[in-house]
């Protein structure tokens, strides 16, 4: 009989995949819809093996401390980790695991819909009918923009950006510029990619879409000075995460209209308070983080996470495992 061990899921996850853990193991599952505060999280991690965290569970070294030597294991619920230090991790020897590919297309999906509905200022012509402002029918209002034949700048071009520039190629024959750290053959092969530097893909494109990791470089990325360069017809989507676009540079380049519209899954903070300026702008739309927000893909994340436990605590690779070195 294999030894139990202690495992610590800081939210109850869709699927049947946690009951093989709990077969398995000794597992304690946070009971509420609101995450554990960063002192719950010190106190319920203390004697775990293993950890099935999520975005909004900072895992730092304090963290990994509380828990105790004998942690092997931090399988996070989604694609990102910038949530955990993986500093501290690849000191404590613990593995790091991730639910990658399965939520491509859905995250792919959404940023389709954050672009169409942005550039057809959906938000407001929906907020119109909702609050009585349906007027008479006018030649020039709500007047949107089109994507067909356009330049499309992806920045970042992992699994979710390709996915994502497949859509928009094959669907709306884009023409596609694209960042990452060196040019993809593939991308430029069968989807007519170009690779190019920030600067170009800011001031050419008219669709932008980001697709980055949270990081040090990438923090910030899209300031008051890449919204300079932005085109005044231009639309931005965000899927990726809130704290890449300077919101304050966003606010003051919707309102001096220095672009079109922007689209966002991801915000800083997350939930965003009502009362943040952004929530009021109506060329913009902004949705609570649902990008990997499907049946198929929230269940394929769990088994995916679960794999992650059962393979860290018995020391093997990972399904998943995010590279420390
Ligand atoms: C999740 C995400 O909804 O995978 C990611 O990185 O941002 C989303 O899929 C979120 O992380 C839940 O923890």
């Amino acid at each position: 009989e294999p030894t139990r061990r202690r495992i610590f899921v800081t939210r109850q996850i869709p699927g049947a995949a946690l009951d093989r853990l709990c077969q398995l193991h000794d597992v304690s599952i946070w009971p509420d819809r609101v995450p554990p505060t960063p002192t719950e999280l010190l106190e319920r991690v203390a004697g775990c093996d293993g950890l099935l965290t999520m975005l909004s569970d900072r895992i730092d070294e304090s963290v990994m401390k509380a828990a105790g030597p004998q942690l092997k294991v931090v399988s996070n619920y989604a694609v990102g980790y910038n949530n955990i230090d993986l500093v501290a991790a690849r000191e404590r020897g613990i593995r790091v695991g991730n639910t990658p590919d399965v939520l491509s297309a859905a995250t792919a999906d959404l940023a389709v819909t954050l672009l169409l509905a942005a550039a057809r200022l959906v938000p407001e012509a929906s907020a119109q009918v909702r609050e009585g402002r349906w007027g008479a029918w006018e030649p020039d209002v709500l007047l949107g923009v089109e994507p067909a034949g356009r330049t499309l700048g992806v920045i970042g071009m992992g699994r979710i950006g390709k996915t994502f520039a497949e859509r928009m190629v094959g669907g709306w024959g884009m023409k596609l510029l694209y960042t990452s750290r060196a040019a993809k053959q593939d991308v430029d092969e069968s989807l007519g990619g170009r690779h190019v530097e920030i600067d170009e893909l800011l001031r050419e494109s008219d669709f932008i879409s980001l697709h980055v990791a949270l990081n040090d470089e990438t923090r910030h990325l899209i300031d008051a000075d890449a919204f300079a360069k932005m085109k005044s017809t231009a639309v931005i989507v965000n899927t990726a995460r809130g704290e890449i676009i300077d919101q304050e540079a966003l606010v003051d380049a919707i309102r001096n209209k220095q672009i079109f519209a922007a689209g966002l899954d991801v915000t800083t903070p997350e939930p965003l308070p009502p009362t943040h300026p952004l929530v009021g702008l109506p060329n913009v739309l902004i949705l609570p983080h649902i990008g990997s927000a499907t049946d198929t893909s929230r269940h394929a994340m769990s088994e995916i996470a679960v794999d992650n436990v059962l393979a860290g605590l018995s020391d093997s690779p990972l399904r998943c495992e995010v590279p420390l070195a």
